[in-house]
């Protein structure tokens, strides 16, 4: 009996034990997995929430979770736009489309390749309203996870169908570019972009990176607003880009994140693009609506791929949709749907346009501010670069030694490459920036 019970208590143990042991080979197998270095960026917005200061100031990480925005004392959390009250901001062109969708429309998956008249209208500002490469179906296009998401899909693509490609990237750039075209496993070569000395564009530097690399090579361009120099060449030095571009047979991929942000005008911050139309290149694009639209968390952007002629769009559409398809197999709905709304009813569109040059402005206007205030407290350095830069982004050309005082002694977090996002800064808390800025940078 004794003998029994034992072997049935054992025996209903051994589920248990079963489980057990199963787990511990489970840890076993992931126990060589050490936990992976902060990202350079989002990890910033981290080590910003930590800090119980009532000072700090945030210039520099981008998302905040879901709390309330007057839970975080004076947080001017960036790389994303806050109002000159330091909040988040959504546009009433959004409000707007939100009402209109509000129990009015299905939730229904998207095509694979994601909303139809989304990425008509996004072509139509990227490529032109009456661009005769829309007409002639010559683009292949899909919805895309926001910019980071189309300039994945790009590198997937670009791997599978030109598996010896490699991909030229700016020094310095974004840095998720790196990761991206890494995961994609496409190897990289860097091409010269800003000149530190002069706190703008080594434009002889990035002429002969195009000159002398192999003929036929694909270079990931910034169309605007240049991440995260806050530099762009001129109007003549991109035509001079693409001729060079055309002469060399190279491919041109914009990354179009800050359509709207340079110039406070989506339609002459396109203007790279097509000077490069214009001179009849192929192009690659990534589009984002997460700065313009303050769409930031909605995840909706989209890529284009210029093709020869429509049929060979439509192959090119279908292995893009192919390469979506086992990753997420349709791109989310919503955001998809405020942007159609805006941007097929001429009225949201034209409140759209008000607010993406009150955003511009606004930060323009921050530029003019910090400026003037380091000068007023009598910083002998010279800090003409902030106006001069345009975009999101102020390259101050602080050292990460400097930044690190900025964070430990003023509370002030951004980036170690000393960018500072400018949509973060206010009226409110320019003075406090400027000086402990001046603090950290005057000679000693
Ligand atoms: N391209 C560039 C040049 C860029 O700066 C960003 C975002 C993206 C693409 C992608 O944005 P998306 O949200 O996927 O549409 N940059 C800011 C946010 C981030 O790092 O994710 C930033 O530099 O702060």
């Amino acid at each position: 009996m004794a003998a029994l019970s034992r072997t049935v208590s054992s025996l209903s143990r051994r589920p248990q034990l079963q489980g057990l042991q199963s787990a511990r080979q489970m840890s076993s197998l992931f126990g060589h997995v050490e936990p992976a270095p902060k990202d350079p960026i989002l990890g910033v917005t981290e080590a910003f929430l930590a800090d119980q200061s009532p000072d700090k100031v945030n210039v520099g990480g981008v998302r905040l979770p879901l709390r309330t925005p007057s839970s975080i004392p004076r947080s001017l959390a960036a790389g994303a736009y806050r109002d000159d009250n330091g909040k988040p901001l959504v546009l009433q062109c959004v409000r707007e489309a939100e009402r209109r969708i509000a129990g009015n429309l299905n939730m229904e998956y998207l095509p694979m390749g994601g909303s139809i008249t989304m990425i008509e209208q996004s072509l139509k500002l990227a490529y032109g309203e009456d661009s005769e490469f829309i007409k002639d179906k010559k683009i292949a296009a899909v919805q895309a996870l926001s910019g980071t998401g189309a300039c994945r899909l790009f590198a997937d693509f670009q791997k599978r169908f030109l598996p010896d490609s490699q991909i030229y990237i700016p020094t310095p750039t974004w840095s998720n570019h790196h990761n991206i075209w890494r995961d994609a496993n496409v190897p990289q070569n860097k091409f010269t972009y800003y000149h530190p000395e002069s706190r703008g564009l080594d434009f002889s530097g990035l002429m002969s990176d195009i000159k002398n690399a192999p003929d036929g090579s694909f270079f990931m361009l910034h169309a605007c607003a240049h991440n995260p120099t806050g530099v762009d060449p001129t109007e003549e030095q991109w035509r001079e880009i693409s001729h060079l571009f055309k002469a060399k047979k190279h491919f041109p991929f914009f990354d179009m994140a800050y359509q709207g942000f340079a110039s406070g005008d989506p339609e002459r911050d396109a203007k790279a693009i097509r000077i490069f139309l214009e001179d009849g290149h192929q192009i690659g694009c990534a589009q984002s609506y997460a700065k313009n639209m303050g769409l930031y968390g909605q995840r909706v952007g989209c890529l284009s791929i210029l093709c020869d002629d429509e049929k060979q769009a439509v192959a090119v559409k279908s292995q893009l949709q192919q390469l979506a398809r086992p990753m997420y197999s349709n791109p989310p709905v919503h955001g998809a749907l405020v942007v159609s709304i805006i941007l097929n009813d001429p009225e949201l569109k034209n409140l759209w346009l008000q607010e993406v040059k009150g955003m511009a402005d606004r930060i323009i206007g921050m530029r003019t501010a910090l400026k003037e205030n380091l000068e007023k407290l009598g910083s002998p350095l010279s800090w003409e670069h902030i106006t001069n830069q345009i975009g999101m982004f102020c390259y101050s050309g602080m050292t990460p030694e400097q930044v690190d005082r900025l964070t430990n002694e003023f509370h002030i977090y951004m980036t170690r490459n000393g960018r500072i996002s400018m949509a973060g800064v206010t009226s409110g808390n320019v003075g406090y920036l400027a000086n402990a800025i001046h603090e950290v940078t005057k000679p000693k």
